[in-house]
Parts: structure tokens; C-alpha cells; sequence
């Protein structure tokens, strides 16, 4: 059966892939980001290709605009089976101790917040539907802090309790979440990271060859195409020569 997915964070990177990989298995899709012109494109091609797309413009970290569009969707698109809570950055690489406010505030507004907004906004309508499936982009960094990555490492162990709440309160219902925990993928992460350092950025994937997008989508499409008795709860993908968040076997190295 084609499903409708909604997916957060679908202009860049792993949302992106997403959206793609989603279409590709002949799902519908609401794909939402803050980029109007970007969600424009997106559903261009996709509609081109034979999707059926809406597109939803709105900050996660803005939940009473989130609110507002979620509860006023058409009917036909009122239905969502799968939420893709993807949105979501890190902002510098500073120690703890040296850290700047409003980076550690955008991270925890959005990586947090923004993920539990969209939770409590979809999920209602899928516990009464009895059918649904929640799939919240954590992180390797979610396993254990990294150095200068601590504010960021939090908002994804937080993802991961939040997600196994949800598992537990929506357990009775056939409702299924998936916590995805990626490592080093290569997208635009480590730029919006570094402010735009391009060079600083590459050097996060210098020396192994880093996973892409399309490597998180497949899981993704994976873990809601599983049989309705099936709730793969978390899965870690790391690339071949990572161990962890702080282990990277480089070439270079
Ligand atoms: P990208 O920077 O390529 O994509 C991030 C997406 O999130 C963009 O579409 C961005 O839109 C959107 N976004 C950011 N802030 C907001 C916001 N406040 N409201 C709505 N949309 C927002 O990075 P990735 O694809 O790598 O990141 C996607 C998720 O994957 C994140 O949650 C990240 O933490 C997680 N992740 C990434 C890993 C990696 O190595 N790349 C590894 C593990 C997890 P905009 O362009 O408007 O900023
Ligand atoms: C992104 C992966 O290890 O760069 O969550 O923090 S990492």
C-alpha cells in the first residue's frame, strides 16, 4: 500500500535522500523545510516523476505555525502514515565550557523541541488510526559525547529517549518507532557546522569514504516497508572504517 510520508528537514542532505527513496517506493509525500524555493524544486521533480507531493514551509522550532498547518492539511493529505523526523543541525566545535548561547539554543530548539512538536502533533493521528510509524533521526552522537560536540551529543541522546518514550506510551497500538542513529554522513551538516567553512568541512570526511544520504534513505524505507508486526526500533549505520562517534579509522591518519 502507498503510504503518506511526511518528512522534515527535506531540502538538504538526508531529508532529501528521503524524499527520493520514499517516491521511489511509490509513496506520497509532505515534504516541509524552511526553504520555500527549495521545496519548490524538490516537488518538480518529484511530480515529474509521477509523486504525488505537498509541500509545507515552515521552521520546526515555530510550533504554533507548525500547528496551525499540520491541523489544516487538505483531507486528502490529513492522513499521515509515516512522520521522518529529520530536521536538525549541529553548530560549532567549541569546549563545553567555551560554548556560544544561541548555537546551544538553536540546537536544543530544533533538534529537540522541533522533533518533540512534530511527535505530538502527528501521533495523535495515528494512535486513533491504530497504524503509523515514527522514525526520528538520531545519532551516533547520541551514543556518547565527543569532543567540542557536547550540546549536539545531548539533543541526540535526548532524541533517543524521547523516541523510546513514544515506544513505550504508543506500545499498545499498532503504532511502530524507529530511532535511526547515523554516523558520519556526508551532507551539508558539517558546513552549516562550521559556519560555511567549506575546506574545514571537507576535512571531516578526509581519509574514509563518509556515507551518503541514500545510505540512511534505504534504511528508512526499509524499516516501514518491514511486516506491521515488525517495529525495528533502533539501528546504528555507521560507515566501514568508523567504530564510533570518536573512532574513525582515516586513511590519512
Ligand atoms: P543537512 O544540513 O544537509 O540537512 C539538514 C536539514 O534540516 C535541512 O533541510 C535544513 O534546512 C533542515 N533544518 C535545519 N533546521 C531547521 C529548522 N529549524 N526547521 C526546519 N528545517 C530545518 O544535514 P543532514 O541531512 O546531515 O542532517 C539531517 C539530520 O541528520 C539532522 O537531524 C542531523 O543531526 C542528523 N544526522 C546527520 C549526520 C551526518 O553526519 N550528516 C549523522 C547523524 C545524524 P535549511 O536548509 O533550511 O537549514
Ligand atoms: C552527526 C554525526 O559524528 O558528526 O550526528 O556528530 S557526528
Amino acid at each position: 500500500m502507498n503510504k503518506t510520508v511526511l518528512i522534515t528537514g527535506a531540502t538538504s542532505g538526508i531529508g532529501l535522500a528521503c524524499a527520493r527513496k520514499f517516491a521511489a517506493n511509490g509513496d506520497r509525500l509532505i515534504l516541509t523545510g524552511r526553504n520555500e524555493l527549495q521545496l519548490a524544486e524538490i516537488r518538480r521533480e518529484l511530480i515529474g516523476q509521477g509523486t504525488e507531493v505537498l509541500t509545507l514551509a515552515f521552521d520546526v522550532r515555530d510550533g504554533r505555525r507548525a500547528k496551525e498547518l499540520i491541523e489544516r492539511l487538505p483531507e486528502e493529505w490529513a492522513v499521515i502514515d509515516v512522520l521522518v523526523n529529520n530536521a536538525g543541525l549541529a553548530l560549532g566545535l567549541e569546549a563545553e565550557y567555551e560554548g556560544n548561547f544561541e548555537e546551544w539554543e538553536t540546537m536544543i530548539d530544533t533538534n529537540i523541541k522541533g522533533l518533540l512538536t512534530m511527535m505530538r502533533l502527528v501521533v495523535p493521528g495515528m494512535v486513533a488510526r491504530n497504524r503509523g510509524h515514527v522514525i526520528n533521526i538520531g545519532s551516533v552522537a547520541g551514543d556518547a559525547a565527543y569532543a567540542g560536540g557536547g550540546v549536539y551529543c545531548a539533543t541526540k541522546a535526548a532524541v533517543k529517549t524521547l523516541t523510546d518514550g513514544l515506544r513505550i506510551d504508543v506500545s499498545g497500538t499498532a503504532v511502530r518507532v524507529t530511532n535511526l542513529k547515523p554516523g558520519l554522513v556526508e551532507t551539508n551538516f558539517s558546513n552549516t557546522r562550521f559556519h560555511g567553512d567549506t575546506a574545514r568541512a571537507a576535512k571531516v570526511y578526509e581519509g574514509i569514504k563518509p556515507l551518503t544520504g541514500d545510505d540512511i534513505a534505504d534504511v528508512a524505507v526499509f524499516v516501514t516497508n518491514a511486516p506491521d508486526h515488525v517495529q525495528i526500533a533502533e539501528v546504528l549505520i555507521l560507515a566501514t572504517h568508523q567504530a564510533s562517534g570518536s573512532v574513525i579509522a582515516r586513511s590519512n591518519g
